[in-house]
């Protein structure tokens, strides 16, 4: 099942409208759809490790995010503990998998500021000197 980009688009602007109200999200679509944040780097997702060689807690991003202050790496499990539990995402990424089906770009700082690194389709890899913990914003093409 494929998703485009125009529909992870609208989804967006719904879990943002939801912030707003504070109300607790618990789904968002079929079981079979990828979750936002949920530690796990499910198909349509880019991923943001703790450490290098994709190993540890991640990030995962369905969809962009400004600003990784107030993130923190997830365990894919609630039973499980994995490297970078609960820290803070912001300046935290050693390894990126991008299993989207669009390119990412990330920037040292937030709002699309700083330094900007470009990721391409199905890219994994460990983040260079430039990038090693200083990522701060995430956003897919
Ligand atoms: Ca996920
Ligand atoms: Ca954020």
């Amino acid at each position: 099942m494929t998703r485009s980009p125009a529909v992870r688009r609208l989804t967006g602007v719904a879990l943002a409208a939801t912030a707003v109200t504070g109300l607790t999200l618990t789904t968002a679509g079929p079981a079979s759809a990828a979750t936002n944040k949920n530690g796990n780097v499910e198909s349509g997702e880019f991923g943001l490790y703790y450490n290098s060689n994709y190993a540890g807690c991640v990030f995962d991003l369905l969809n962009s995010d400004g600003n990784f202050s107030g993130d923190y790496f997830r365990s894919s499990t609630s039973s499980q503990t994995c490297p970078g539990q609960g820290q803070s995402t912001d300046n935290n990424t050693a390894s990126y998998w991008n299993r989207d089906v669009t390119a990412w770009e990330v920037y040292t700082k937030a709002g699309r500021a700083g330094i900007e690194g470009y990721l391409p389709l199905g890219y994994y890899g460990n983040a260079s000197v430039t990038f090693k913990n200083e990522i701060s914003s995430a956003y897919y093409f």
